[in-house]
């Protein structure tokens, strides 16, 4: 099996931000162009730690091994085909998604990519569950973790507990948007693990241990776990390793964005982990916090579309939006620093300017 360096798809400046300097393993979407609810697959952001493999269909395999299983078993597409298809729209978000606002609230950076807020899309995945498939290799009483493991040059791996591997919306996605997935986001087969980090929804799926023991790995251990004087470090990890993500709004409004004068609509979008939005509030300059409307659909695990109409004098504005997801969670005024910049969710600012002039 052959690697391949940096992402595949082409990357327009129109639609991606490079978030560091160098090669392109990492851009984020442009969520200011984002044509409807779904993030269409050559918009959605990517974001790879190593090599990516180049596998093709007739070849993958994927592998079930693990004391928790009653056999180990080999399984490929035809495999996966005679299971019972799921479809499930959900969002993918990097756990590092506007990493970038530690270095502009404290100073100094946190460790990582600077991601803005477009670490994150939405997606209609369809594929099998993940415990159709373990049922296949004999899943027994007392299985803790399964250990999902890319076939990227680095072998990327992070454990998932069993209760939420057998979720309903835990699944093994072979399409992407209604196509088969894209090299960039897994092909042929990724996990999705709905409401959770982006890095529990291994790419490239090429092997699953099933332990009645922990299999943590490096990647919940000492890189996406909260960690820092905040944090205490437990057993082997750093600090603690990170689930679910917590409530953000992003705005779709470039920072610095420079927009006409007279009536305006900005938008954004707002999703809480597993669970749904419920309200987001903004507030422009020093005014008072409003309601802004939620569009439909608002789907739990994945987004809900927001706008509001203002009509701003010329000079420079800061619209700040906080969402309250249906377990009463918002996103606060201030969040405490951990070292690997993750899951920043402080109320979001950004500022820009109206123009003096009208646009024609
Ligand atoms: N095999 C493998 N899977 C992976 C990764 C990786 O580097 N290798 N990156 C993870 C991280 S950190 C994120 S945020 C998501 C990003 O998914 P995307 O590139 O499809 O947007 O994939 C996850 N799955
Ligand atoms: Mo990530």
């Amino acid at each position: 099996m052959s690697h391949h360096p940096g992402i595949f798809k082409p990357l327009p400046a129109e639609y991606f931000r490079h978030p560091e300097e160098g090669g392109a393993t990492n851009v984020e979407t442009r969520l200011s162009r984002l044509p409807g609810y779904l993030t269409p697959n050559h918009q959605f952001f990517v974001r790879s730690h190593f090599d990516i493999p180049e596998l093709k269909a007739a070849d993958w395999q994927l592998t079930l091994t693990g004391d928790a299983l009653s056999r180990s078993q080999s399984l490929n597409l035809h495999d996966l085909n005679q299971l019972p298809r799921v479809s499930v729209i959900r969002a993918i978000e990097c756990a590092g998604n506007a990493r970038a606002c530690f270095a502009r609230d404290f100073g100094r950076p946190a460790e990582g990519a600077q991601w803005g807020t477009g670490a994150v899309g939405v997606a209609e995945w369809s594929g099998v569950r993940l415990r159709d498939v373990l049922a296949l290799a004999g899943l027994k009483e007392g299985a803790f973790h399964v250990r999902p493991e890319g076939l990227d040059s680095g072998r990327f791996a992070r454990p998932l507990p069993i209760d939420k591997a057998l979720a309903d919306d835990t699944i093994i996605a072979l399409a992407m948007n209604g196509e088969p997935l894209p090299i960039d986001h897994g092909f042929p087969a990724r996990l999705v693990v709905s409401g959770w980090l982006g890095a529990a929804s291994v790419k490239w799926l090429g092997r699953l241990e099933v332990s009645r023991h922990a299999l943590d790995t490096y990647w919940n251990t000492q890189d996406y776990t909260l960690a820092g004087p905040d944090y205490p470090a437990k057993g082997e990890a750093d600090g603690v390793p990170i689930t679910t993500m917590p409530v953000m709004s992003m705005i779709e409004l470039e920072d610095d964005a420079r927009l006409p004068s007279g009536p305006t609509i900005l938008r954004g979008r707002a999703l809480s982990g597993e669970g749904q939005v419920t309200a987001v509030e903004y507030c422009l300059d020093d005014g008072k916090w409003q309601h802004a409307t939620l569009h439909t659909p608002d789907i739990a695990g994945a987004w809900v579309c927001w706008s509001l109409h203002c009509d701003l004098s010329p000079g420079q504005h800061t619209i700040s939006a906080r969402a309250t997801d249906n377990r009463g969670h918002q996103q606060p005024e201030q969040v405490s620093w951990n070292n690997h910049g993750c899951c920043y969710n402080a109320v979001t600012r950004v500022t820009f300017h109206i123009e003096d002039r009208r646009s024609k």
